[in-house]
């Protein structure tokens, strides 16, 4: 199947886009690099010396002898996406290409106005082109479960059924994002649910958790080919975030009471997710929503895994708990469901000490590249 994974230079599109392909998917890369650029405007970098795009591609190529098409360019722009799907021709695009950063929407008006145009622009230029080439091609879609947010009922996977006044209706699942970056994701949802509704696409809708962990076993069959991880307040994620801190014995950076609780899963899982969803496509006309997550944490849950793992090491480790920069719930209930992507084959990579302890291990190895000014918050919310 020819698969395009546009954002295959980012954190989750590099590990796709070399794990596809050594499933034997044909696959192409779109990338803007944009997210190379926001890292030098920001003063930022990944923990891990990622080299350029072609040269990834070119040593891929050496190592397994399999081909990536690369497409370099903004899918803000039409006749690069018109370019890109006549040559390419996809039969599944997996859509990883957005500005993905809550903390970056947060900076000021710019930012936020930033994310949201470039976002919505981008999801919709890529369902006008699937209309305009070829409807069946299958749009797997990065979401998010911060569109969602914090209900106090359980979260189901994309829809609730609901009973009001003596009926009863299946509708989108209430959203309550918590950012302008997480806001811009449910425009897209709608944008996709609006498609497959009057055009007839077939669109899957990743629900995706936090991600964490750098290794897959594509990206370590070679240094040129690793990952990026960000550790950084505006990019790095929680928990990659705690294992870099302890690696350089900064105290774990827990915000507020720490009772913050989200959706996790491996960056091993995410790739797999996404085998699973092109695998099996989506009906014509249907939007699809699948919880792409394995299993849920608060912060401190795994501000105190982090430490118990690196304490037994011999690291010493303090957790800190931060006026929260963000606002948020936290202390709060919260029960989601993703049943959907496992009853598929999804058989998940759970949080273990010996995983945390290789990422401690895998942070340490690179810790002389950290820059402790890019640790504490200092985007706020307010
Ligand atoms: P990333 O920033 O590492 O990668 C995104 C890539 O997309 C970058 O290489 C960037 O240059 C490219 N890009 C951005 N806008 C583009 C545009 N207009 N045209 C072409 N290329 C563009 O991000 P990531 O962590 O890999 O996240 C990928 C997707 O997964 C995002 O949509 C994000 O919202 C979603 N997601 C990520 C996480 C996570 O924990 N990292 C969790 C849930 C969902
Ligand atoms: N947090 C801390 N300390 C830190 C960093 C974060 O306590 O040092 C807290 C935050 O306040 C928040 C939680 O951890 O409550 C998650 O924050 P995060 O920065 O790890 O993740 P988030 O901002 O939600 O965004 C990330 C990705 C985004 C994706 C989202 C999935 O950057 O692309 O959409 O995870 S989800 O959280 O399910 O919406």
């Amino acid at each position: 199947m020819r698969v395009l994974v546009i954002g295959g230079d980012g954190y989750c599109g590099w590990a796709t886009a070399l794990y596809l392909s050594e499933r034997g998917f044909d696959v192409g890369i779109v990338d803007s690099l944009v997210r190379r650029h926001w890292d030098l405007t920001l003063g930022v970098d990944t923990l891990t010396p990622i080299t350029p795009i072609r040269h990834r591609i070119d040593r891929w190529r050496e190592l397994t002898g399999r081909e990536i098409d690369l497409f370099i360019g903004d899918i803000c722009d039409y006749p690069f996406v018109q370019s890109f799907m006549r040559k390419f021709e996809p039969e599944a695009i997996v859509h990883f290409g957005e500005q993905r950063s809550a903390p970056f929407s947060m900076i000021d008006r710019e930012h936020a106005v930033m994310t949201q145009v470039m976002n919505v622009t981008g999801n919709l230029n890529l369902l006008f082109a699937i209309k305009e080439f070829n409807k069946d091609i299958h749009l797997v879609k990065l979401g998010t479960m911060g569109e969602y947010g914090t209900p106090n009922i359980d979260i189901e996977e994309g829809y609730i059924t609901i009973r009001h006044n003596g009926r009863e209706d299946r509708l989108p699942y209430p959203k309550q994002p918590g950012s302008f970056y997480h806001l811009s994701k449910v425009h897209d949802s709608h944008n996709i649910q609006f498609a497959c509704r009057i055009w007839g696409l077939r669109a899957t809708d990743l629900n995706q958790g936090v991600v964490y962990g750098v290794l897959t076993d594509q990206t370590t069959h070679d240094e040129i080919l690793v990952n990026r991880l960000d550790y950084d307040e505006v990019f790095g994620t929680a928990l990659n975030r705690f294992c870099v801190q302890a690696a350089i014995g900064h105290p774990l950076t827990v915000y507020g009471k720490g009772g913050q609780t989200r959706g996790f899963l491996d960056i091993r899982d995410t790739v797999r997710c996404v085998e699973i969803a092109v695998s099996n496509p989506a009906a014509a006309g249907e939007f699809r929503v699948f919880n792409q997550f394995t299993e849920q944490f608060s912060v401190y849950d795994l501000a105190m895994m982090v430490q118990k793992v690196g304490c037994e090491a011999g690291m010493k480790i303090e957790v800190q708990h931060l006026p929260n920069p963000r606002v948020e719930k936290e202390e709060h209930y919260y029960n989601a469901k993703n049943t959907l992507l496992r009853d598929l084959g999804l058989e998940p990579h759970c949080l273990s000490e010996s995983l945390l302890s290789s990422l401690l291990h895998f942070a340490i190895r690179y810790k002389d590249r950290v820059d402790t000014s890019q640790i504490m918050p200092t985007v706020t919310w307010k």
